[in-house]
């Protein structure tokens, strides 16, 4: 009811959100839920990844049957790995040797975890982790070996990171380090995906060869939510912004949360979201290259939202004291909407255009914001084309013109009848 509530003004979010909720489950969902009442097991790996996915769990459940399976449990065994990384009650020599041997864990029938400490969010997984192993077992080889090379990859990088290899104190020291740190944690997953997606057919062998198309795929997600983020992570005594860029603002990193240093810290975050506008046309020729519908809809949806919540978090001080979302209707109107490249292109200069509106000209990052969204709009000119179907909708003249016109024709006529 609440998000009815928060769109109470937007018709087509209303719209999205009650065709969203009265929606018959698709053709896929019910397939996979027929097949899941004969397998106990896999049904428990599919309540693992509900249970810690808010935004990836549906769009997993959607992919055709080929891959799904093999991404739910790469999501599963990879979410399991962070709950380590991420338990900061975990003692540092003990979390490095499980970080550094984890690719060997997920062959161990049997494992299971419960060191974690009792707020660890998704603590649970890795107490019933036995039950992941066995349906990462019945998964074919090839999908397998590729699990197990980006979990070691991983692993290694996030034990670096954990013992403090790149940082500065807590702080991540560099623009460099940060990427890398976002490379560790999610540009390694679209590695991975981009290997799954090959290894199963769906797509060409080409998606896998580009490496940094895949990575940018992961560092715009998670340098979004490292944005969103600022606040949740300064709590739990986390930080991943790099001195390199908040450190031109204030001393300490907690001073950006201060009244006297509002200018500055409106700078810094305009200067965080400018290093993440540079990975835009990356993940706009990425998902310009997938050909399978339900690999473009798993790979696009998380994409739209990232670029929705930084046009919600650019010049917004509000993320320096609470963690903030869009609202669920819009999150509806997004998924139903990007299912091809004519929309999903849309969509995305629809919030870079609310960005370029936010941008203020008296920040010093102005110019360097209107380059970046220049860039974007000319990637968007010269590599995207708009299919025939697009080309002809913007050339439809709109029927609610002439509906509208009629309307105030009838009102007015009926008010100086009466007159
Ligand atoms: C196409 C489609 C989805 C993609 C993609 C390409 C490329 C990268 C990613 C998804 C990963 C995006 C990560 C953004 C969210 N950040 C996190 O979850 C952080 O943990 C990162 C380490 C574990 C990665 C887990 C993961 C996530 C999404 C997947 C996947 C594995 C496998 C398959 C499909 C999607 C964040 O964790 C937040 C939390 O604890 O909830 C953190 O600890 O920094
Ligand atoms: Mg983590």
């Amino acid at each position: 009811m609440q998000a009815f509530a928060a769109s109470i003004t937007k018709p087509s979010e209303l719209h999205a959100l009650y065709k969203y909720k009265f929606a018959p489950k698709s053709p896929s969902a019910q397939r996979l839920k027929q097949s899941l009442a004969q397998d106990a097991l896999k049904k428990r790996c599919y309540e693992f990844l509900n249970m810690t996915s808010r935004s990836f769990a549906a769009v997993i459940q959607e992919l055709d049957e080929e891959l799904r399976d093999a991404v739910c449990l790469f999501y599963l065994v990879l979410r399991g790995l962070d709950t380590i990384e991420d338990d900061m009650s975990l003692d540092l020599d003990r979390k490095v040797e499980l970080l550094r041997s984890f690719d060997q864990v997920i062959y161990q029938k049997g494992w299971t975890f419960t060191e974690n400490g009792p707020n660890e969010k998704d603590r649970e997984l890795l107490v019933h982790f036995d039950v992941v192993i066995d349906e990462f077992l019945r998964l074919k080889p090839e999908y397998q070996k590729v699990i197990a090379n980006i979990t070691k990859l991983m692993g290694d990088g996030m034990a670096d990171y954990a013992s403090g290899e790149h940082r500065e104190n807590t702080a991540i020291a560099t623009i460099k380090d940060f990427d890398l740190y976002c490379h560790y944690v999610a540009g390694l997953v679209g590695y991975g995906l981009s290997d799954l997606f090959a290894a199963s057919g769906l797509e060409s062998k080409e998606i896998a060869n580009d490496k940094a198309l895949s990575d940018s795929m992961g560092l715009f997600l998670q340098k979004t939510n490292i944005i969103r983020d600022y606040r949740e992570d300064l709590d739990d005594g986390r930080q991943f912004w790099p001195k390199e860029i908040w450190g031109k603002y204030v001393e300490k990193f907690s001073d950006l949360t201060k009244p006297e240093y509002k200018d500055k810290a409106q700078a810094c975050l305009s200067d965080m979201v400018l290093n993440v506008l540079d990975d835009v046309p990356q993940v706009l020729t990425y998902l310009s290259k997938l050909k399978n519908q339900s690999v473009f809809n798993f790979c696009a949806i998380p994409q739209v939202m990232a670029i929705s919540t930084l046009a919600l978090v650019f010049n917004n001080l509000d993320i320096y004291h609470r963690n903030i979302k869009i609202r669920k209707g819009e999150a509806v109107k997004l998924i139903t909407n990007s299912t091809d490249m004519d929309n999903v292109v849309s969509i995305f200069r629809e919030y870079i255009f609310v960005i370029s509106r936010k941008n203020e000209a008296t920040d010093p990052n102005f110019m360097k914001i209107s380059m970046a969204i220049g860039r974007i709009e000319q990637w968007i000119a010269a590599n995207y084309k708009p299919s025939q179907k697009a080309l002809q909708k913007a050339q439809q003249p709109s029927v609610l013109l002439p509906i509208l016109l009629g309307l105030l024709g009838v009102l007015i006529m009926t008010y100086f009848k009466d007159a």
